[in-house]
Parts: structure tokens; C-alpha cells; sequence
């Protein structure tokens, strides 16, 4: 643990491991159909393009989320009961937890993330803003089975996973992780998570493919990551963003497309590409209600309540394990 010069503020750096991008690209390209983790977008420029795409007027789930954490922070509150331990997993932006530690007023907040700087910046700065709150930032991967320090496993818990970052898991992953969550938060623990729900084709197409070619950018940075990162040479205008909803799977599919053949080096490792030929960056499920306190259900968790705005584009549950 390092401590910092502001006392509320503790860094457990739990060493996550580095993420094999070198070989999950390589294993990733040589499957068919090829594919790349979405969890490789992240990088200082991907924050950003993310960033700059929940800005997006298409984009309705970040704002939507933080108006209904805005119009129901204090029944949120009351499911979840002031004073105890909250964890937030993959920080990201700290917009909304912001909004949430106004209502809630938990004695401990301790964000989870993989990513370092970011992590202790974020937290950091709440610490700052929040003289009264004690905060533990856990740098670790919480994708993985989690050990969290002794200094914040004994108190009444509860978490917070927002953004619907649980969509970009497969059914069976989204599985496993909510139950890790179960397992954390304990018996009396609630969990409070944001799930984008399903509605008009259309209205999540636009979302994904917005006009401003935000998103595309996002898509396409994945390989200038690898040339940069991993010595390739994609050639970036020879591939296309493709974004569409499968109906049958419930998701959002992004897809890298190659718009002519062409040759690919990735450090001595040759790939060819036929014209047409795509690269699955990324699933983002979308769920009913149903379908989620479902799949909750699989997990050993109940949904106690759930609020969703009134044009029904985005829903916030509040789970506890039974
Ligand atoms: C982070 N995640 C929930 C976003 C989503 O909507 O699935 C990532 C994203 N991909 C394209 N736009 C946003």
C-alpha cells in the first residue's frame, strides 16, 4: 500500500498483469472469424475518443444514466444504506460516482481499475474534494478473481458498476463476473449496475455509428495501436468501421471491415486479407429488464428494484445476492 500526502487517500497496487497484447492480437487475427478484445481500445488515445463519445448526441448512455443516478440518487441511497463500503468497478470517468457519493455518503469508497495513472488521479482528486470519505483505489483487474487488501474486506458493502460495461462480456462471462461481484459485496451487500436496455434498431445504429465518425476513429485506433505498439503495418485507410445490431444476439456488433485484399506484417507474422473480410472488435449487449434479472438470477443475485427513464433507453438495477 502507498499512502499519499493527503491522509484519506490509500493506493493498494495489487500488480495486475500486463496484458499480452502481442499475443492475444496474434491468436486474436489468426481465428476466424478474426478477432481483437475490446478491452485493447483503451489506450491514452482510445480514453480519449471514448471520452469524446459519451459526449455524443447519439450517444444516450451516459447522459441518460447520470439523470437518472441525478433523479434517484436518494432511493438509490436507501437501497443501498449510507455509511458502509462502496466499490466502483472501472472507474473510468468519475462523473458519476460523483453524483452518487452526494446521496449515498458511504464511509468508504474504493475504486477498482486496471489502469494506474488514471486510477490514482481519479481518486485522488475525490479524496481531495471529500475530506470526510476515506478512499481506497485497488489497482487490479477485476475481469479476473479478485483478492481484495484486508484493509477494506470487513465492512457492509455494496458496489457500483456503471456505463453497462457489463455488456461488452459474452452471457457466460457477464456470468462469472457478476457473480465475483456477489461474492465481494457478501450476503447483505447490494450491487448497483447500469444496463443499457434494448429498443429501436435504429435508435442504437445511430448510436454506434454516429455522425461525427467518432466512434469509426474509436474502431480504427485499435490498429494504429498494434502498428505502433506491436510494429505492424495495417494500412488504417484500407479498413472500414462497421457497427450494426444483431437482432438474433442482442447485440451491438463493431467490426474493423478491409476494403481491398492486402497484406498484413505484425512484427514477422504475415496476414492476408480478402476485400470484405472483418476483424470483431466488440459485442455490446443490450437487454429487456427480464433478460437481465435473468441472466442476475443465473449469477445468485436478485433484482430488488429497477429505475429506467421514460423513454426506457437505459435501466439502473440494484441487485443483492441470494
Ligand atoms: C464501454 N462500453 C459500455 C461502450 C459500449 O457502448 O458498449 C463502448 C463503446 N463502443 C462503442 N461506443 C461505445
Amino acid at each position: 500500500m502507498m499512502e499519499t500526502a493527503l491522509p484519506n487517500f490509500h493506493f493498494h497496487d495489487l500488480h495486475p498483469e500486463p496484458e499480452d497484447f502481442h499475443s492475444d492480437v496474434i491468436a486474436g487475427l489468426r481465428q476466424t472469424p478474426r478477432q481483437l478484445s475490446p478491452k485493447f481500445f483503451y489506450d491514452e488515445r482510445g480514453s480519449q475518443l471514448f471520452d469524446a463519445i459519451t459526449r455524443l448526441p447519439e450517444y444516450y448512455p451516459t447522459r441518460t444514466e447520470i439523470d437518472l443516478l441525478q433523479r434517484h440518487g436518494e432511493d438509490m441511497a436507501d437501497m443501498l444504506g449510507n455509511d458502509g463500503l462502496l466499490f466502483e468497478l472501472g472507474s473510468g470517468s468519475d462523473t458519476k460516482i460523483r453524483v452518487l457519493l452526494d446521496a449515498l455518503q458511504p464511509q468508504t469508497y474504493a475504486p477498482i481499475d486496471i489502469s494506474r495513472e488514471p486510477l490514482r488521479l481519479s481518486a485522488g482528486a475525490i479524496a481531495g474534494d471529500h475530506p470526510e470519505l476515506e478512499v481506497h483505489a485497488i489497482c487490479t483487474d477485476y475481469s479476473k478473481p479478485l483478492a481484495l487488501p484486508g484493509v477494506v474486506a470487513a465492512k457492509r458493502r455494496s458496489a457500483f458498476f456503471p456505463g453497462s460495461s457489463i455488456g461488452n462480456f459474452d452471457p457466460g462471462q457477464a456470468c462469472d463476473l457478476l457473480r465475483r461481484i456477489a461474492n465481494i459485496i457478501g450476503p447483505e451487500g447490494r450491487l448497483l449496475i447500469g444496463v443499457d436496455l434494448k429498443k429501436a434498431p435504429s435508435r442504437l445504429h445511430a448510436a454506434y455509428n454516429d455522425s461525427e465518425g467518432v466512434t469509426a476513429q474509436f474502431n480504427l485506433n485499435l490498429l494504429t495501436r498494434i502498428n505502433r505498439e506491436l510494429d505492424a503495418d495495417f494500412d488504417l485507410a484500407a479498413f472500414r468501421h462497421e457497427a450494426f445490431y444483431n437482432a438474433q444476439l442482442g447485440r451491438i456488433e463493431m467490426h474493423l471491415v478491409a476494403t481491398a485484399p492486402q497484406r498484413v506484417r505484425i512484427d514477422g507474422c504475415c496476414f492476408e486479407f480478402q476485400a470484405g473480410e472483418s476483424i470483431h472488435t466488440e459485442n455490446s449487449y443490450k437487454f429487456s429488464v427480464e433478460e437481465f434479472q435473468t441472466l442476475a438470477a443465473q449469477a445468485g443475485m436478485a433484482s430488488l428494484r429497477v429505475w429506467q427513464d421514460d423513454d426506457a433507453l437505459f435501466s439502473v438495477h440494484c441487485l443483492q445476492p441470494v
